[in-house]
């Protein structure tokens, strides 16, 4: 291929890593496979084209059996961020997030030299802390398709198990390019599909599932709210926020209805998934529904956040959970008084 004028952001974040003795690259709490991706394309880049060692410190837990999967098949490794010697990193990285969302934990009095992302930055600007290079577009349906032209770009081979984790997490994040996609994502989805190992995406994409699983799946199912075009679903006390997820995944397939609103809570913080398939933004409805509580994110037809509970009892979880149904129904304009769960009227 003919040397083409290298966009100047990959000029710009060459340039910054460059400038780097030992990078760490972080993403939000509990991360997903696009950020898992990202961090993993990220730490090439910095490793193959310049030679800059790097860790990836994570915080939280990997819930979902896809991404377990997903972290052996592509050989992820990650170090939990508190038993990192932060101060050993000259340069910080932050992916599929941005200093000053709630669910992303950044050493505290460090600048933040890269954020690349694609979600809605927060409505009073970047945090003070991002210094140095921003990379943050928010029409693209997956920081892993940024990463990806970064390194097409830069010239860089991509393994196969990177090739494979950039790919899931497009396919993830686009719901398989059908949802908040760009034509960079298609560009990028396209490029890895040949690099990719089928073997390790088909395991992915079909693990297998533990009886909590379908016990936590049970529960949300018997919870099912459903109003014409809107289904509400609480998990209840649940083990883990992908869950919670996973459900709003679920329900969305169901025939007629539009936006699901699912959540459970986990500990004493409550986390909620929205998805729609009405023009209307997830973030916005979700915002609506926690109204100006908690912590939010999201784009196009995704969004999850959290607020934390005072406690764990179940009747203050409940309380809680009325007061959103509420807040939900006046959001959509709904007015209807009836509604069914999925074995028949519920009240
Ligand atoms: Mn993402």
């Amino acid at each position: 291929m003919k040397a083409q004028a290298v966009d100047s952001r990959t000029q710009e974040l060459l340039r910054k890593l460059r400038g780097c003795k030992r990078l760490l690259v972080l993403t939000h709490v509990n991360p997903d496979p696009d950020s898992l991706g990202s961090a993993l394309g990220l730490r090439l880049l910095a490793e193959q084209k310049l030679g800059v060692p790097s860790s990836f410190g994570f915080s939280g837990q990997i819930m979902r059996a896809e991404n377990k999967e997903m972290v052996n098949c592509c050989s992820i490794e990650m170090t939990p961020q508190e038993e990192l010697d932060i101060d050993s990193y000259d340069c910080i990285a932050v992916v599929d997030t941005q200093p000053g969302f709630g669910h992303t934990h950044l050493p505290p009095g460090r600048s933040i030299d890269i954020i690349i992302d694609h979600h809605m930055p927060p409505e009073d600007g970047l945090a003070p802390e991002a210094k140095g290079f921003v990379d943050v577009r928010t029409f693209v349906g997956a920081t892993c398709s940024l990463m990806t032209s970064y390194l097409i770009e830069a010239g860089v081979e991509i393994p196969e198990d990177v090739a494979t984790a950039l790919l899931y997490g497009i396919k993830t994040d686009t719901a398989d390019l059908s949802r908040n996609v760009s034509p960079l994502d298609e560009r990028a989805y396209e490029h890895l599909s040949g690099l990719s190992n089928r073997q390790s995406m088909a395991k992915i994409t079909k693990p297998e599932l533990s009886l909590d699983h379908f016990k936590a799946l049970r529960t949300a199912l018997n919870s099912v709210r459903l109003y014409d075009e809107v289904v509400l679903c609480s998990l209840g006390k649940t083990t883990s926020p992908e869950m919670v997820a996973e459900v709003a995944d679920l329900l969305l397939r169901l025939e007629g209805r539009q936006t699901v609103f699912c959540g459970g809570l986990v500990g004493t913080t409550y986390h909620m998934s929205v998805r729609t398939e009405l023009d209307k933004d997830a973030y916005f409805l979700i915002k609506a529904a926690l109204d100006g509580e908690g912590s939010f994110g999201g784009h196009g037809s995704m969004a999850g956040g959290s607020k934390q509970l005072k406690d764990d009892d179940s009747r203050s979880l409940k309380r809680w959970e009325r007061r959103l149904e509420k807040n939900i129904l006046k959001a959509m304009g709904v007015d209807q008084v009836t509604v069914n769960g999925l074995g028949g009227d519920h009240e």
